[in-house]
């Protein structure tokens, strides 16, 4: 074999090579199927908790879960509360961060309310301790955050910057 048959053959190479970029530019991408915050978070029931690394105001955090067609995290129930304590554990951790969910008592002190303005079931969801129980901020603190080692709820002022958790339907 020649100069030129190994020109050709190098050509053909690079049309073949051209030919697959071709086609990956063309062909659309796989759809899609999996709710957002399902891939990377954790599933329970019908919706998938998602936890977020980023310092927000409640407000912000709110925007945020809702930006990619969710919401904060709003766990009803024993079996969705363990499951997002033991999720926010082993993603936070190690150590203990607050993280917002979506709760508060904005609209009427001390009735909690979810966002979808469901009223909170009494329950051992509220972190107890003889001195600092919550919720304990009265009408300065009204929004909700959850402590990742224990899944334990805190009372806190919605303007402060923390970690949070978003919801999406599966
Ligand atoms: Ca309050």
């Amino acid at each position: 074999m020649g100069r030129m048959g190994l020109g050709g053959g190098f050509g053909e190479k690079v049309g073949e090579w051209l030919l697959f970029l071709t086609s990956l530019l063309l062909s659309p991408p796989p759809p899609d199927e999996t709710p957002k915050g399902c891939a990377k978070g954790r599933r329970v029931n019908a919706k998938c908790f998602l936890g977020v690394k980023s310092f927000e105001t409640f407000e912000d955090s709110a925007r945020l879960c809702g930006a990619g067609g969710g919401h904060l995290a709003m766990p009803r129930g024993v079996t969705e509360a363990e499951a997002l304590a033991a999720y926010t554990k082993s993603f936070f951790g190690p150590g203990n961060w607050p993280a917002w969910i979506g709760v508060t008592d904005r609209h009427s002190e001390g009735v909690y309310v979810f966002q979808d303005g469901v009223r909170v079931a009494p329950g051992d969801q509220w972190y107890r301790h003889p001195q600092l129980g919550q919720p304990n901020g009265g009408a300065q603190e009204n929004c909700v955050a959850l402590s990742t080692d224990d899944g334990k709820w805190w009372d806190k002022d919605c303007g402060r910057r923390m970690y949070f958790i978003c919801e999406y339907e599966y």
